[in-house]
């Protein structure tokens, strides 16, 4: 197996969690070796005291990795993550570089399919960087299928991310932005996501950065259903709005996912989650990169990668109650697991 290249682009802070403080600590526990490029350097995530990394620096960084990377003929296991940026300029920056390596790629296996280049790994490859490129141009809008008995039982060979994304090659985007109705980067970076987010793979916003991404107010499920077909239809092939809060129901979140189905519908699914009265940032950023680790690591369902990552989640925040920080080395243990542990979240389906 081709070395991993895991790319985390994201905050850096001297005190308390979050970005990539959250980032490298989840990823190297949990055996990966990230390559780590920090966007600010803050006094922590409630001072943003400090400095930002020019866009220059990152420019230079992300340029030459993209040099080194680009000429190889496979995807490389190139997996970017995304999160905390603080300017349009290092906004810019960061996904030009992103979207010009993935460009790159897809027309080196186009241009491979095309010269008749077989070989079982580079022509699979081929297929499955066409097919997912193209795929959400041509979907019809359906609601998940499922029967409602059927419902928290989807099989493990069902709605594969292997069969949603490029496992060898993507970007996971957390367009973090906002949180609690308040917005913690420059108001102008809010354009360039609306911009470049079409060419995410994955992308991750929570209630308040959805209603930015889609310019709309989410004060209902099908608000929250039109924003995620927004994005889907814009080319993200995989959207999971991380945590959503209606006024009708303060005791529970809901996280929502839609992607492409084998079968060509647009599927969306819906996690209920019990509301801890727990307002600190962070749990977005471990949820990331729990997710990339659990897609690059384990593939398989989508569904079961999700459920997974939440009932870590879910752990270590009701660990952390009472504090300003989430504790991430307290509960390394639960962030190394197979996310079997506490309360088991099970997907329902969307039906529209
Ligand atoms: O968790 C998101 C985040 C990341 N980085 C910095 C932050 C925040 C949220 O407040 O301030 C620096």
């Amino acid at each position: 197996m081709s070395k991993e290249n895991i790319v985390s682009i994201q905050s850096q802070v001297f005190d308390g969690f979050c970005g990539n403080n959250i980032a490298s600590f989840v990823l190297r526990r949990r055996g990966h070796i990230p390559k780590i490029l920090n966007t600010v350097h803050y006094y922590s995530k409630y001072k943003h005291i400090g400095d930002e990394t020019k866009h220059e620096e990152l420019n230079k960084i992300l340029s030459e990795f993209i040099k080194d990377n680009v000429s190889s003929l496979d995807c490389n296991n190139i997996y970017f993550l995304t999160g905390y940026i603080n300017t349009k300029e290092c906004v810019e920056v960061v996904l030009k570089n992103i979207i010009t390596l993935k460009k790159e790629k897809e027309k080196k296996y186009i241009n491979l399919n095309s010269a008749g280049v077989t070989g079982a790994s580079t022509a699979e490859t081929v297929a499955k960087m066409a097919a997912t490129t193209t795929a959400t141009t041509t979907a019809t809008t359906t609601a998940a299928t499922k029967e409602k008995d059927e419902k928290c039982q989807t099989k493990e060979d069902e709605y594969l991310i292997e069969d949603i994304i490029e496992v060898n090659f993507f970007w996971l985007c957390d367009p973090v932005m906002a949180d609690y109705g308040k917005l913690y980067v420059h108001k102008d970076v809010v354009d360039v996501y609306k911009k470049y987010a079409s060419f995410a793979d994955i992308i991750t916003p929570n209630q308040n950065e959805l209603e930015l991404l889609c310019d709309t107010k989410i004060n209902n499920e099908n608000d929250t259903i039109k924003g995620l077909t927004l994005l889907l239809n814009s080319g993200v092939k995989l959207v999971i709005v991380t945590s959503v809060q209606y006024n009708f129901d303060m005791d529970h979140l809901y996280l929502y996912v839609g992607f492409l189905s084998k079968k060509k519908e647009l599927t969306y699914f819906k996690y209920k989650i019990y509301r801890y009265d727990y307002c600190v940032s962070g749990s977005g950023d471990l949820f990331s990169s729990l997710l990339l680790s659990f897609i690059i690591r384990g593939g398989g369902n989508i569904l079961h990668i999700i459920s997974k990552v939440l009932n870590i989640l879910h752990c270590v925040i009701k660990n952390s109650l009472n504090s300003l920080e989430l504790h991430i080395i307290e509960n390394q243990d639960i962030i190394a697991s197979d996310g079997l542990c506490g309360t088991m979240h099970k997907e329902e389906p969307v039906f529209l």
